[in-house]
């Protein structure tokens, strides 16, 4: 199945741009960590984008919680994201329909298609939203879209019904849809990216519904990368804490492609 494939292997499967790179650089980088990079100041996501570059695949920002976002800190991280070699995944969580998506992606304040690699989207509004997305598209390689299938929060409402629709989208977009936020196994294909957020070595959860897992036990379970938050940003050394993330998602990504 394609729990067992390499990612090298994944990589020549799949025609979206985006899966490719990254399946190909967490093979490279030997790095399955999305860092969610969850801080409010433009220094400090430099920072730590800076200390901890060398060991991610990915960093998942949220623009919209950032004090002072302009183009100077868009133009910075993109530097260093081409120094250390990370894709740079904002979490927008597009979910409104096709015309006004359009806006929120390609233009307004945060201008995210001109230096977003990777973008997540809410399935709700049905394809319409991945049509939107196009259209507000900037770059040229697809819009590298993450769809949510299932999300890690107490009480979240996606039914068996909404991930098999959330599926369908997937497979009728391959050039725009470059995997699932995901937390359990549901599909087969190889060619999508399966992210998992909700990961901490210390399983507490916070108290505000998040709710965490192991990184063995997801990748085990079917991510391909997880995405790490205050695991790492609120850690003592966080580019200690991105060194042991690193090391324990991509040794179990070895086990699970060995058996
Ligand atoms: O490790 P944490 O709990 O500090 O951060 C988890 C990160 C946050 C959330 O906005 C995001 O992952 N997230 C998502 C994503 C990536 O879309 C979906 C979800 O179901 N749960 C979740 O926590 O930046």
């Amino acid at each position: 199945t394609w729990k067992q494939q390499s990612f090298s292997a994944r990589a020549e499967h799949t025609s979206n741009a985006v899966a490719k790179h990254l399946f190909q650089l967490m093979d490279r980088k030997k790095s399955n960590l999305i860092v969610a990079a969850d801080l409010t100041s433009t220094e400090a996501i430099l920072n730590l984008a800076d200390a901890i570059g060398p060991n991610i695949c990915a960093f998942k920002i949220h623009a919209d919680i950032i004090d002072g976002f302009s183009e100077d800190f868009v133009s910075k991280l993109k530097e260093l994201s081409q120094t250390h070699r990370f894709l740079i995944f904002e979490d927008r969580k597009f979910s409104d329909i096709g015309s006004t998506v359009a806006r929120q992606y390609g233009g307004g304040v945060f201008q995210i298609a001109h230096w977003a690699d990777m973008v997540t989207i809410q399935p709700t509004p049905g394809p319409a939203v991945i049509e939107g997305l196009k259209k507000g598209q900037r770059s040229g390689h697809g819009i590298g879209g993450a769809l949510i299938a299932e999300m890690s929060s107490k009480g979240a409402l996606p039914n068996k019904e909404n991930v098999a629709a959330t599926i369908q989208m997937a497979h009728d977009h391959p050039e725009d849809i470059m995997g699932y936020i995901c937390q359990s196994d549901i599909d087969d294909e190889p060619r999508f990216v399966r992210m998992t957020p909700g990961v901490h070595i210390s399983e507490a959860g916070d108290t505000l519904g998040q709710q965490y897992v192991l990184p063995e036990t997801v990748i085990e379970n079917c991510a391909d990368a997880v995405i790490v938050g205050r695991g790492i940003t609120e850690a003592f050394k966080p580019s200690e804490a991105a060194r042991m993330y690193q090391t324990r998602a991509f040794e179990a990504y070895l086990k699970r492609t060995s058996q």
